[in-house]
């Protein structure tokens, strides 16, 4: 079986690719599969799995089964903790929160859930992280010293350092439920920099706003909120402008 990150690369290859967030602890057994099966449908390459609250390894599991059984969409943990582990999933996104004041959220989380990683047999995807206001919730949890929306060259140095690190993927998120997605002038600086994929999230909720952020530069989107608030319908539009950017 080929890695996640290596299919995500193929993947890119042919156009942006989008995320489906997925919060165990809000959406509960059954729905996990049946959200993850419209959103292979409409053309979503992986689902995220994570939330900021109540979360636990066996919902964390159990949503995973659901996924696996409805769809064949890996399923990759957006981590919040370690209680964020399950070794049901295919992968996890293996973050550093690099605008954080707290060092816990930059290397001592990973450092104390590394060995457990291992031990699961989960794939790391290593991820510079990248928080831009408003931040929201995740803003506070993860202690960020929000990058200003105008301060492109705090975005552009700190996604510079991730690459020069040797992470994979830049993550640039405005936070879940932000009132608007990350700014595209912010995302076409970014992407100008950087030559590893830039992710997008927080705040994207029309085809429109899809539409901004993928012209301006991103390689891929993740949708949460909408999916919560409008149904899984709400993808279908969104997913048509990623289509319509891989040529289908
Ligand atoms: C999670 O920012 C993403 O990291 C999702 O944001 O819930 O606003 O789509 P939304």
């Amino acid at each position: 079986m080929k890695s996640v990150a290596r299919r995500m690369e193929e993947s890119l290859a042919h156009g942006p690719i989008h995320f489906t967030l997925i919060d165990p602890d809000k959406t509960r057994g059954r729905s996990a599969g049946e959200l993850a099966r419209e959103a292979e449908r409409f053309g979503s390459f992986a689902i995220l799995l994570g939330g900021s609250t109540g979360i636990t390894p066996e919902k964390m599991a159990d949503a995973t089964r659901s996924v696996h059984r409805e769809s064949t969409l890996p399923v990759i943990i957006f981590p919040q903790g370690p209680e964020s582990l399950t070794g049901e999933a295919d992968a996890l996104l293996f973050m550093s929160l690099l605008n954080s004041r707290n060092v816990t959220h930059v290397i001592r989380l990973q450092a104390r859930a590394a060995r457990h990683v291992k031990k699961l047999g989960l794939e790391p995807i290593p991820v510079g992280y990248l928080i831009i206001a408003p931040g929201m919730k995740v803003g506070e949890v993860g202690e960020a010293d929000c990058i200003d929306r105008s301060d492109h060259s705090a975005a552009v140095g700190y996604a510079l350092a991730a690459q020069f690190l040797g992470m994979r993927l830049v993550y640039a998120e405005a936070g879940s439920g932000a009132p608007a997605p990350v700014p595209g002038p912010m995302i076409r600086d970014l992407k100008q920099a950087l030559s590893i994929p830039l992710m997008v999230g927080g705040g994207i909720r029309t085809a429109s706003d899809a539409s901004s952020v993928l012209e301006a530069g991103a390689d891929a989107i993740v949708t949460g909120t909408v999916v919560e608030e409008d149904g899984k319908e709400a993808l279908e539009p969104i997913l048509g402008e990623v289509r319509r950017r891989r040529g289908g």
